[in-house]
């Protein structure tokens, strides 16, 4: 027992030895001030390090890259950006035309305070193109929601609930679904619940996330399912998202694990076990 403790000791002290010695070393040399919350990361030249596009606020928020280098600098690419003029407010990196290079969503709130996106395609040479379809709204996410292999976009919709523009191609974003769907607030999850394949929506609801299933055809169907505001995790091994999240029961908080029976059904962890 003795031997034991001492055993754990020293591998603590290991431990703490190993912890103590990594060091972090600060390279924001060269970096613009910005809002961590708008800038956003992505590998644009495929050189296997990220690289940062962010708003710089000394410079009327003009969209800035920068490309990390080999020696951990920061390298600032030119782009056709004009600052300001777009009142571009957030920032996105992915590949919408499917040729292997990311491209860049952008989107902006002025100058007519409307807000809308634009899409900017990388070219080969490294660098942007801007596309001629500014489809309106606020970007939320993208993801492939009708599995044509290619990115559509959801946003908060200028006339009230949420919209999809449908990546199609040659039509760039022009086909687009409205749903009538109030979210209560701007989080959103994109999970595959009855595992056919497509993406369906989870939107905020009250304390709960209320699940709209993507019919695989451009619809999206409320089901009525009130999951809690957690983690989607196969908890139980089936192949099946069960959804993970804390409730208060009014003396404390609670783990609750609503287990995924298929089809959308859900069983309560709390109904067998009174919680964890
Ligand atoms: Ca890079
Ligand atoms: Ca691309
Ligand atoms: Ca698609
Ligand atoms: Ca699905």
């Amino acid at each position: 027992m003795r031997q034991a403790f001492k055993a754990g000791f020293l591998l603590i002290s290991f431990l703490s030895l190993e912890l103590h010695s990594q060091t972090f070393v600060d390279n924001s040399v060269g970096l613009p001030r910005s809002y961590g919350w708008s800038t956003s990361l992505g590998d644009y030249d495929a050189d296997g390090r990220l690289d940062l596009l962010c708003f710089d606020s000394a410079t009327l928020f003009e969209p800035s890259l920068y490309r990390l280098q080999e020696d951990r600098t920061f390298a600032k690419v030119p782009l056709p950006f004009a600052p300001n003029n777009q009142g571009w407010v957030n920032s996105a990196w992915a590949d919408f035309n499917g040729d292997g290079r990311l491209d860049l969503l952008l989107s902006s709130s002025s100058p007519s305070n409307q807000a809308q996106a634009a899409i900017w395609l990388q070219n080969p040479d490294g660098t942007f193109s801007e596309q001629p379809y500014h489809p309106a709204g606020n970007p939320r996410a993208w993801a492939d929601f009708d599995n044509d292999g290619r990115l559509d976009i959801i946003s908060d919709s200028p006339s009230g609930g949420l919209v999809i523009y449908w990546n199609d191609p040659g039509a760039g974003f022009a086909s687009a679904t409205q749903l009538p769907i109030v979210s209560a607030g701007r989080s959103l999850d994109l999970v595959d619940l009855d595992n056919d394949g497509d993406l369906d929506l989870a939107l905020p609801s009250g304390a709960y996330r209320r699940i709209y299933r993507n019919d695989g055809y451009r619809h999206f169907v409320d089901t009525g399912v009130l999951l809690g505001s957690g983690v989607f995790a196969d908890m139980n091994g089936d192949g099946l998202l069960d959804c993970v999240y804390s409730k208060d029961i009014g003396y404390g908080w609670n783990t609750i694990v609503q287990f995924n029976q298929g089809n959308f059904r859900f069983t309560d962890s709390t109904a067998d076990t009174g919680g964890l």
